[in-house]
């Protein structure tokens, strides 16, 4: 069964217990177990995680090229959080792993404040998905299964 990997960055292991009005009221575990769901429905396995530390998300986004250039992975659904305004790290990642991402926001970044409308991601993501809440990540695995399908 191939992969999917699922990376949340910083401060997403807070989802659900604030700012429901801009996130939603749902967990990361309930998010989760939504992935899971889809890769049920898709039959792909998903590798969920989460982390704080832009180092670490790194080491994550490199054992993923290293996946997907042996084919057990078709790529990574990425919500980098804040990081996703400030890192050319991650940008320069995602482009040496030679990786499928889909940059993934669970609010519309580009209705909310100016700072968050750029993203070092975008140029070197695969697609992008923002504003459909939580029900973006069910979403994102759906169109990696498809941009695989293509190919
Ligand atoms: O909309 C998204 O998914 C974001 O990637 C979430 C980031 C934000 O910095 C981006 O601009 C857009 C913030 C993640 C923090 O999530 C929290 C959830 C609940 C309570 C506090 C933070």
């Amino acid at each position: 069964m191939k992969k999917v990997l699922v990376l949340n960055g910083p401060n997403l292991n807070l989802l659900g217990t604030r700012e429901p009005a801009v996130y939603g009221s749902q967990t990361l575990a309930d998010v989760e177990q939504m992935c899971r769901d889809e890769g049920a429905r898709l039959s792909l396995a998903i590798d969920f995680r989460q982390s704080n530390h832009e180092g670490q998300l790194i080491d994550w986004i490199h054992e993923a090229g290293r996946e997907c250039a042996a084919g057990t992975m078709l790529g990574v659904v990425f919500n980098a959080g804040a990081l996703t305004h400030t890192s050319i790290a991650l940008h320069d990642a995602i482009k040496g792993a030679n990786v499928p991402v889909i940059e993934l926001h669970i609010s519309n970044v580009h209705a909310r404040e100016p700072f968050r409308h750029h993203s070092w991601l975008s140029p070197v993501a695969k697609a992008v998905i923002a504003g459909f809440g939580v029900h973006g990540y069910p979403l994102a695995i759906a169109g990696l299964a498809k941009i695989a399908a293509a190919k």
